[in-house]
């Protein structure tokens, strides 16, 4: 049994650095995750990294998924001291070269009227639409915390992404 678990952890790091790494045209997608949601909890946020590789801008203009019955892109920001998210009208540009976090305490996904529960170690799927480059499908991990994105994360209300 204790091998059996050693050899799944091993499977999962290898993982990271090549699953859930996306290219669509010049744009690139790192590691979508999502934090596990209670049971009930009718809202879930996304997170992931966002490269443009590209000489012209482009811009994440939507996303959806098929486990949330509404998605929106939002932007928590401190509105003096008081975390606040919003929905980010006219989506996230991405500059030529720029790498855009979307993250706890910054830009997300927001899934709404979740139709499940988000259960730690699965996946979900989730469809980002670019302004130029279109429209491709990933799958979001499923976990407590991301290897690479936890930073900043404390000290966060369970309830704000
Ligand atoms: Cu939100």
């Amino acid at each position: 049994m204790i091998k059996h678990i050693a050899v799944l952890v091993t499977l999962c790091a290898a993982g990271a650095a090549y699953a859930g790494d996306y290219k669509l045209g010049t744009i690139a997608i790192d590691h979508p995750w999502a934090r596990p949601t209670a049971e009930g909890t009718k809202t879930g946020a996304a997170y992931l990294l966002l490269s443009n590789k590209g000489n012209a801008q482009d811009t994440l203009m939507s996303a959806s998924s098929s486990v949330a019955g509404k998605t929106q892109i939002h932007q928590t920001s401190d509105e003096g001291g008081v975390m606040k998210m919003h929905e980010v009208a006219g989506g996230i540009e991405l500059a030529p070269g720029a790498t855009v976090a979307l993250k706890p305490g910054g830009y997300h996904i927001m899934l709404i009227d979740l139709k499940q529960k988000l259960e730690e170690g699965r996946h979900i799927p989730l469809t980002l639409t670019f302004a130029k480059a279109g429209s491709i499908d990933v799958e979001v991990d499923v976990e407590k915390k991301s290897r690479e994105q936890s930073h900043g994360a404390t000290g966060m209300d369970p309830g704000m992404h």
